[in-house]
Order: structure tokens, then C-alpha cells, then sequence
């Protein structure tokens, strides 16, 4: 179901028709995404690649005496979302300011307003992606960002890599136009990251091609939250995949509630107060405080569904499903779901 490389076709760049309001709509109507070289600072993300890596380094993901720059991973280490060695360095990563900072550039703020034609601001909860080499089981598999992230349809996902990131690296692949679909498709329990995947029935028969490209610092890939997208997977010897995704709403739609909270603060306790816990300025600090924002309750019925998913499948032996649930027993915490997978995996290890 994953296409071959060479069933990738190159993204369309976008750059021509930067601050054309009425193209860019026209454009990212037509095909769901919209793709910049080089639209974001090169040197803003040089200095962030340095800094993120370095935190990893310190934190044994980097491999020692290496250029963090390099991205060289510790050999042998290897951890995701979910699991509690990954936030464990990640929430440190997640307290750099110029990682939040970079969410706000006017450049940012700029496009996606063109783009909607609204006031548009980053939502609190912004995202990076730090992908071990040859874990590819792990790999963002096929999915909406709705499911996710909620809030509204026309929120824009920004996706840009901290780092060159060329094809074997994993970056991001969209299916051009598949955001014409006009609703959230079924999503199933996959292991890799978010948990949730779409199956190829689902939109094979639309015929729709997948787009890539070999991304280098700077290139900025922008869809809303139907189109259906994945990451490719990073199938290097030994170098880590950084990477931004933050999203983008107009300030007054509604946000779901888990978007004011740090990613995967869910997964660890981890708080803003920790996160600003080292900053030299406020202004980025609560920023979506004041303007009155709509908040609205998470809906739980797509990541419960992928969880009765993994039950069934590790009943059955699924090693996936297995693996997805005793990542979550680990994790533990007072929770229904904990509860049941530890009782789970007691009884068919019995
Ligand atoms: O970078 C990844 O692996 C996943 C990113 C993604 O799905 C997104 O930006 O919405
Ligand atoms: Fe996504």
C-alpha cells in the first residue's frame, strides 16, 4: 500500500504565486496542499537544528563527539511517541524557545493568512518530530490531521524539515486532491505515530497520486486537515529526521481543548511553566490567553476506536497491537485504558 519511490511524483512549488491571495486559495483548492522552497528562514533553522540536536546529545539520542549538526544517532538507541524514554528527552527539546519562536514568523503568519484570507495564529500546542534511523515500523503512517488535532476543518497544517531532509530520510508525502473526499475518512489502530492509519481501500480507487519531494532547510509544505498525508520512512544508516509541524487557525474558530497543552503532555505530565521554564522573553508565553478563544473538548472517539482496535488485534497475537499496548502499560497512570492493557497482556501471556 506504501508507494514505491518511484511511484512519487514531485511536489508542485508554489513560490510564483507568494501573497497572491486569490491563486493560492485557487491552488490549494484544487490540489490540497500548497509547497514553498526556501520559505522559511534558512539561518533561523540552521541556529534551531543546532540547538534541538544539541539538547539530544546531551540527552545520549546523538551520538557522542559527533557534530550535533550531523544528526548522527547513539547507535542502538531507538524510541517514539508513546514510549517514556522518548518524552523524556523530546519535553526537553520542547522548552527551547526559539522552537516555539519559529512558529510566529511574520512569513508564517503571513502565508497562511493569504491563504485563508483570515486572521490566522499558530496554536499553543506546536509539534517536532525527531525520527530515529531504521525504525521504520514507527514511520507516520497514512491519516488526516483531523482525527488528531480537531478543531476545524480549515485548519493548516505547516510542515517543514529542520535539516535537509532528502527522500530516504523520510520526509512528508500528500495525496494531491485527496482533501476532496469532504470528510474524515476511517481511521484503524497502526503502530506507527498517532496511532492511527487509513486503509488503502478507503481512497485507492480515487486514483490520486502521492508527492514528495527532497526537502532542504527552509521548504514548507501547507494542507488543510482532510488532506490524507504520511510520512516516508527513514531508511538511512544512522541519521535522525527533525522535523516542524505546527498548525495554523483563524483566532476565532474553535480549538480543541488538548491544543492549549504541550504535546504529548498526555503521554508524560509535562506543563507550559516547565516549557517557559528558561525563556528570556514573554512574548510568546500564553499568547492565545487573552483573545477569547472557543475551546472545545477533545472528541475521544477516534483514538478510543484505535484502542478497541489494538485489543481485538493482540488478542489474536498481532505483534504490533502487542507492542502498542504494552508501550502504554509502561507508560502506566490511573487510566481505564492502562487497566485494561495490563490486563490484557497478563492474560495472553498466560
Ligand atoms: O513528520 C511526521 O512524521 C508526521 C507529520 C504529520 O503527519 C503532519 O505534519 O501532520
Ligand atoms: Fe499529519
Amino acid at each position: 500500500m506504501i508507494p514505491k519511490t518511484t511511484d512519487l511524483k514531485e511536489l508542485r512549488e508554489s513560490n510564483d504565486i507568494l501573497g497572491n491571495s486569490q491563486a493560492l486559495q485557487e491552488r490549494i483548492a484544487d490540489d490540497g496542499y500548497l509547497f514553498f522552497r526556501k520559505l522559511q528562514d534558512v539561518n533561523m533553522l540552521l541556529e534551531l537544528r543546532r540547538q534541538m540536536l544539541t539538547t539530544m546529545q546531551d540527552g545520549r539520542w546523538i551520538q557522542q563527539g559527533t557534530d550535533p549538526l550531523d544528526g548522527i544517532a547513539e547507535p542502538g538507541v531507538q524510541c517514539t511517541e508513546g514510549d517514556v524514554e522518548y518524552t523524556a528527552v523530546y519535553h526537553q527539546v520542547y522548552r527551547n524557545q526559539l522552537f516555539h519562536e519559529s512558529a510566529h514568523a511574520d512569513v508564517m503568519l503571513k502565508t497562511v493568512a493569504d491563504i485563508t484570507g483570515r486572521e490566522m495564529i499558530p496554536q499553543p500546542q506546536k509539534v517536532a518530530r525527531l525520527w530515529f534511523p531504521n525504525y521504520t515500523a514507527h514511520t507516520t503512517p497514512i491519516h488526516q490531521d483531523y482525527v488528531h488535532f480537531q478543531g476545524t476543518y480549515d485548519n493548516l497544517t505547516c510542515w517543514a524539515p529542520v535539516g535537509d531532509c532528502p527522500v530516504e530520510l523520510g520526509g512528508l508525502a500528500v495525496l494531491k486532491g485527496s482533501h476532496k473526499v469532504g470528510e474524515v475518512l476511517d481511521h484503524h489502530f497502526s503502530l506507527g505515530a498517532g496511532g492511527l492509519m487509513i486503509h488503502g481501500e478507503e481512497f485507492e480507487a480515487l486514483g490520486l497520486s502521492w508527492h514528495t519531494t527532497n526537502y532542504e532547510i527552509g521548504d514548507t509544505l501547507i494542507f488543510p486537515a482532510l488532506t490524507i498525508h504520511m510520512a516516508l520512512p527513514n531508511i538511512t544508516e544512522d541519521r535522525l529526521r527533525v522535523s516542524l509541524d505546527n498548525r495554523y487557525q483563524a483566532v476565532d474558530d474553535p480549538i480543541a481543548e488538548h491544543m492549549t497543552e504541550p504535546h504529548l503532555a498526555s503521554m508524560s505530565p509535562f506543563t507550559w511553566q516547565q516549557t517557559y521554564a528558561s525563556w528570556d522573553s514573554q512574548e510568546f508565553q500564553y499568547y492565545w490567553e487573552n483573545i477569547g478563544m472557543q475551546v472545545i473538548p477533545k472528541d475521544w472517539s477516534f483514538s478510543n476506536k484505535g484502542f478497541d482496535e489494538a485489543c481485538l488485534l493482540a488478542r489474536s497475537g498481532n505483534t504490533e497491537a502487542l507492542h502498542h499496548l504494552a508501550r502504554l502499560a509502561k507508560r502506566g497512570g490511573d487510566t481505564k485504558q492502562v487497566k485494561i492493557a495490563k490486563a490484557l497482556l497478563e492474560e495472553v501471556s498466560d
